[in-house]
């Protein structure tokens, strides 16, 4: 496989051609292409990053792919650092344990299982568990939290070969990476192998009417293929033979939802008030060429908003820092031009990126506790979808004296 097949010129669900540009980003670095410093003055590779909507389907899914392996295999995302994912997980663990009466036989499988953080908390209802991720270096850390877990990507060849060995599922959990998969058919394939007869799938996914409505570009990142909205998903879950029995929205990753899913049941089509009110609200309000170049010439006002303000401060002589070297942020940063002679540094708690430079702009990452010694006098939050965790977290920060500027959904200076 090459790094980047270019151009996909059929929709990746229902392999119509008639497919609308909405956004394009130009080229840009894998986003969590972090450097060493002794690579800086390598060329590094971009991939075109674009975004269509399939006017058959809706889908609205990338324009090129790049090749998994150099996105997956050492992986730098972990969400066990922010207390908003883990309490997150810990919800979907109690629903799920408490609604399909778990017990210590069932077996509840991740896929993208990253550090075992989820199948921890299942880990703790007593359940077994198994984590199947391609990356290497997090599947070590799960293996170490006592989390058993397959370096592999999720396929259904690879389904075949996991049920051999553990046996079916109770619960298959897919949180933030449906996105990440190209042949989705596969996943549902490999899914309904792998799962029990009564088993069932929940999934999580940024939802993609609050990107366009909160303005989220920069979540549009080669990693993420596709970007659902509802009604796509289900006319996928149904050609799969699947149907959805839960939805619940959450506010997680610029808002979210978790959707349980079971094998159908019966040829009669299941009706859900929840689902039918969204659908009907996506149709009316969001498949439509208006909305989507609307987003695109709102993301274009928010440059320019940005980069006036930042370059003010600058002017005054202000020093302004990142907070969380997230992968939207290496978007954000190199979309909208802005490299270390305006962000001194950023900060983030992840280990695995402290010391190493974002893609494109090349700004370093240091810890956290940087802020707190340094005490710069604004700080650009990058990870916006976690502003008020940090916020809380940096109270003194802002009892000092600094401030916080917040680019998503609409720039704010608290
Ligand atoms: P965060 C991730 O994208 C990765 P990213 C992935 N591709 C995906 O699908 C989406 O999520 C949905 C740091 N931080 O989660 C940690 C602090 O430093 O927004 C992270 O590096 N201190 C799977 O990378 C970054 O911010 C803190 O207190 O855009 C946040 O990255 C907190 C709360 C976070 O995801
Ligand atoms: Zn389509």
């Amino acid at each position: 496989m090459k790094n980047s097949i270019t151009l996909l010129n059929k929709c990746r669900i229902c392999k119509s051609q008639k497919l609308f540009k909405f956004i394009d980003l130009g080229p840009m670095p894998i986003p969590n292409g972090f450097l060493e410093e002794k690579d800086l003055n390598k060329t590094e590779s971009k991939y075109e990053l674009s975004c269509l909507i399939c006017e058959n389907c809706e889908l609205v899914q990338l324009s090129n792919i790049v090749n998994p392996d150099l996105m997956f295999k050492n992986y730098v995302y972990v969400p066990s650092v922010s207390m908003m994912m883990m309490d997150n997980f810990r919800d979907l663990s109690l629903q799920a344990y408490n609604d399909f009466g778990l017990n210590q036989d069932s077996l509840v499988v991740d896929i993208g299982s990253n550090d075992g953080s989820l199948l921890l908390f299942f880990k703790g209802h007593g359940t077994r568990v198994l984590g199947v991720d391609p990356a290497e270096n997090l599947a070590k850390i799960a293996k170490m939290k006592g989390i058993p877990t397959e370096v592999k990507l999720f396929n259904s060849k690879n389904a075949k070969i996991l049920k051999n060995k553990y046996g079916q599922a109770d619960v298959i959990t897919a949180t933030n990476v449906v996105a990440h998969i190209n042949d989705l058919h596969d996943f549902f394939e490999g899914v309904s192998d792998l799962l029990s007869k009564n088993g069932v799938l929940i999934t999580e996914f940024p939802y993609l009417v609050e990107l366009i409505r909160g303005n989220e570009f920069d979540t549009i990142y080669h990693e993420h293929l596709s970007y659902f909205a509802l009604k796509p998903w289900l006319k996928l879950v149904e050609s799969n033979d699947f149907e959805i029995i839960r939805l619940k929205k959450l506010s997680t990753h610029g808002g979210s939802i978790r959707l349980t899913h079971r094998r159908k049941a019966g040829k009669n089509k299941k009706t859900n008030s929840k689902i039918d009110f969204l659908i009907a609200q996506e149709e009316s309000d969001f498949y439509n060429k208006k909305t989507l170049r609307g987003f695109a010439t709102r993301v274009a006002t928010l440059k320019i908003e940005l980069l006036n303000l930042l370059n003010n401060l600058k002017k005054k002589g202000k020093r302004i820092v990142g907070y969380g070297a997230a992968a939207k942020g290496n978007i954000l940063t190199n979309y909208f031009n802005i490299g270390p002679e305006i962000l001194d540094y950023i900060v983030d708690s992840t280990p695995y990126k402290q010391g190493l430079f974002t893609p494109g702009k090349h700004i370093p990452v240091y810890a956290e506790n940087r802020l707190t010694i340094d005490r710069p006098n604004y700080v650009l939050i990058l990870a916006w979808n976690f502003a008020d965790e940090i916020i809380e977290k940096e109270k003194d920060f802002r009892k000092n004296g600094g401030k916080f500027i917040i680019p998503i959904p609409k720039l704010k200076i608290v």
